[in-house]
């Protein structure tokens, strides 16, 4: 019986369609991904992940899939209708799905399309999806709530902060995040520069922390995949003489000691994030986080403690928090990861989400 709590379950999770896991095309999501996946086979459950082609994740078994991949929902307007490329990669994931459903007790979907959805009530299994952003679009909107109302508890966020974005946030369940600590070393003598990690695309607003940067004198290291060229040069050209070095896009391993070394990290989004994984991989290390106070960010970085809440979209503000380094003690960012962020933990309430899904899908037969 799968509803047994002590069960081992077939799980098959469903990857997001934007790129290969591994890309960083998929930001945060990807991470999320592969860590759920390793923290279930860890616990003896069935995993098999499905993904582009190109994926590889270590440990896990992934059943690669071609096809077309999906436009970024972030880079759409409010008014965005529902577009499939031809022989869409998300179309062709959803179809191995169906054929090998009967193999499976669950269905983890990570992608924030609108196609899974649509198909929940198509399936024999329960579907639990993961919405990894804030509401984007009115489609999108609209059919997340539909899957809330008719599938009570399958709707799965990061942060409650995310979920006020939605009408139905009430009916969404909030999930946090969490990364295996083992793989991020604590440092505890900071070299002299700040960090900056993500998705290198307007919607992060990397220029305040170049401008920061620029003010202060203090180098900046970036890290993370370039996903709008045109952007980067506009910020270079905007910020000729900032103190930013462009490191690349880094496997955890090397990621962990680069960022290590760092005073702070700033995470400056203009929209908001759904939860930040990136303040919880510099916490780990001992990095306090300088943020703006929006999004998945206050519901994270402890003000004063962990590191600093500024207001949003405020340069003078970034500036004043990185004076104030010196009053953050590195341990406290260490143990805040620790205790709220480890790859148990996360575990313990995916699963149990998990588990609830399929009591009340078998209610309901
Ligand atoms: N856009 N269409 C679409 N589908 C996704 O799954 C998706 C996305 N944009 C970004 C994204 N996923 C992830 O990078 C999240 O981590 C934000």
């Amino acid at each position: 019986m799968t509803t047994d709590q002590n069960s081992l379950l077939n799980l098959l999770m469903l990857s997001t369609p934007v790129g290969a896991i591994g890309s960083g095309i998929g930001g945060g999501v990807e991470l999320t991904l592969i860590n759920v996946a390793q923290e279930m086979i860890q616990r003896g459950h069935n995993v098999k992940i499905v993904a582009p082609q190109g994926s590889k994740v270590k440990n896990v078994p992934v059943i690669e899939i071609p096809g077309e991949v999906q436009t970024p929902a972030q880079t759409q307007t409010r008014d965005q209708l529902i577009v499939l490329p031809k022989n869409s990669v998300l179309g062709n994931m959803w179809d191995y799905a169906r054929q090998v459903q009967t193999d499976y007790d669950l269905i983890f979907n990570i992608a924030y399309d609108w196609l899974p959805l649509y198909l929940t009530p198509f399936f024999n299994i329960p579907i639990a999806h993961l919405i990894s952003m804030g509401s984007l679009t009115d489609a999108m909107d609209s059919i997340i709530e539909q899957v809330a109302t008719n599938f009570p508890g399958t709707i799965g966020v990061y942060t409650s902060t995310q979920a006020q974005t939605f009408t139905f946030a009430d009916q969404c369940r909030c999930l946090g995040s969490g990364i295996d600590l083992s793989l991020y070393q604590f440092c505890a003598e900071p070299g002299e520069s700040l960090a900056w990690l993500g998705r290198i695309a307007p919607e992060k607003a990397l220029e305040d922390a170049v401008a920061a940067a620029q003010i202060t004198g203090i180098p900046l290291k970036i890290f993370g995949f370039k996903q709008d060229e045109e952007y980067w040069q506009q910020i270079c050209q905007d910020y000729s003489h900032a103190p930013i070095e462009y490191v690349g896009f880094l496997a955890t391993e090397q990621l962990q000691q680069e960022v290590g070394k760092c005073r702070a990290i700033l995470v400056t989004p203009r929209w908001v994030e759904a939860f930040g994984n990136v303040a919880i991989e510099a916490l780990a290390c001992g990095v306090p986080v300088i943020a703006y106070r929006r999004g998945g960010l206050t519901e994270i970085v402890k003000d004063g403690e962990t590191g600093f809440l500024v207001e949003p979209d405020s340069v003078d503000g970034l500036v004043n928090a990185i004076k104030q380094l010196d009053k953050i003690d590195r341990r406290a960012c260490r143990q805040q990861a620790e205790i709220e962020y480890s790859q148990p933990a996360m575990g313990d309430r995916t699963e149990q989400w998990f588990r609830d899904i399929l009591v009340s899908f078998q209610q309901t037969k």
